[in-house]
């Protein structure tokens, strides 16, 4: 790693970043901007890389999931989104409690251990039904592990629908059999871009409240940024931050998940994608800057396969799992995989060609099979 500090290579501020990051000295924002704006791609590549290789290894993890998405049907009229409907409009849908049972059902013999739910934060839905489908779920997999309910999804249900507090209606959720919180609905927490693309959602404050709550009760929880659309470096920079204090202080994260904005079939249309590069420089410098997450997702059904195998080589060190063509996101929204799934044998594979060593984990990051 001293070739990144050759003579040549870099001037000051980057050298003086280049050894913060070997010798495991966390980075100020300012720090992380810089990365942003002045490193190359193969220098994030390699701090990237040398930081997740102290914390991982080669190992890269996977695991059997799929997901389950209730409704598409929400309150909230999001820029970015192309998932939402209205009550009753073409191509909306609203899972029954049998529907859901079905779809468990289903996956009864594949071996996954871990469902991934979420969906629109429904006008009428109350506390009840969303307990309900995580006890229709465990009903048909009692040893799955229950991902459920964005913090978007919970703050509507919570403060809007019940008036209640996070901790009562989590308390609640967890009797019903809630294992974690999956990481959507973070976006961009900066109030003034947070305004412009989710303005009517709970604030970044909230969300962050909605996971410290949760981390204080037991639960862990995932952590996302979408990126890619109106902000810049500093703002990205901002989210990173919020979100590594909040680590600091519980320890609650498993993984972080940077999501770029996909841009078909939504208002966002018009401002675009940004290109894959892109993709790679946030994976590094979010894996470099939050020191104290142990895990980095590139989520292989927005990225796409290729630029997720290349992710891995910046500092991802899991691709989500087999999701088993679940999932309508990001499909909605453009991305190239419509019926996004594959077998393990594919995970493998993709992540041997990296060069790396699949591990199969369970939803809190034990292993269960090294491959
Ligand atoms: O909050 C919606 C994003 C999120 C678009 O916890 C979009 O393991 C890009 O959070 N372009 C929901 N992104 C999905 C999510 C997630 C995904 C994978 C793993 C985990 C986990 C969580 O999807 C939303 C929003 O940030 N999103 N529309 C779009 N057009």
């Amino acid at each position: 790693m001293g070739e990144l500090l050759g003579k040549d290579r870099v001037g000051e501020p980057l050298k003086s970043i280049v050894r913060k990051v070997l010798s495991g000295v966390r980075i100020s924002c300012d720090d992380a901007v810089t990365l942003f704006q002045k490193a190359d791609l193969s220098m994030l590549g390699l701090l990237a890389g040398h930081v997740n290789q102290q914390k991982n290894g080669t190992n890269v993890f996977f695991n059997r999931n799929f997901h389950i998405e209730p409704t598409n049907v929400c309150v909230y009229s999001c820029s970015f989104c192309s998932f939402k409907r209205i009550p009753k409009e073409e191509g909306s849908w609203v899972l029954s409690l049998d529907d859901i049972a079905a779809i468990a059902k289903s996956f009864r013999d594949k071996g996954v251990t871990e469902v991934h739910v979420t969906g629109g934060a429904h006008p009428r839905w109350k506390l009840r039904h969303l307990a309900q489908i995580i006890k229709t779920i465990k009903g048909e997999l009692p040893d799955v592990h229950v991902k459920a309910f964005s913090a978007a999804e919970l703050d509507y249900v919570f403060s809007k629908v019940e008036k209640i507090s996070p901790e009562e209606g989590l308390k609640q959720l967890i009797k019903d059999g809630l294992n974690s919180i999956p990481g959507g609905g973070a976006e961009i927490f900066d109030a003034e871009i947070r305004n412009v693309i989710c303005g009517e959602k709970l604030s970044g404050e909230r969300w962050l409240e909605i996971h410290e709550v949760a981390h204080s009760l037991g639960l862990t929880s995932n952590a996302t940024m979408l990126y890619g659309h109106i902000e810049n470096y500093s703002h990205r920079v901002d989210h990173l931050n919020r979100l590594r204090q909040l680590q600091d202080r519980t320890g609650g994260f498993n993984c972080f998940i940077p999501l770029k904005f996909k841009a078909k079939h939504n208002s966002f249309a018009h401002v675009g994608e940004v290109n894959s590069i892109e993709d790679l420089k946030t994976i590094a410098v979010s894996r470099i800057f939050l020191d104290n997450f142990n895990h980095i997702k590139a989520y292989w059904p927005m990225l796409g396969k290729q630029i997720a195998m290349l992710a891995l080589s910046f500092g991802a060190n899991d691709l989500d799992g087999t999701i088993d063509d679940t999932t309508k996101i990001y499909s909605m929204a453009g991305a190239e995989d419509a019926n996004p799934g594959m077998t393990v044998e594919e995970i493998c594979n993709l992540i041997r060609q990296a060069g790396k060593n699949p591990v199969e984990r369970d939803s809190l990051y034990n292993t269960i099979r090294s491959y």
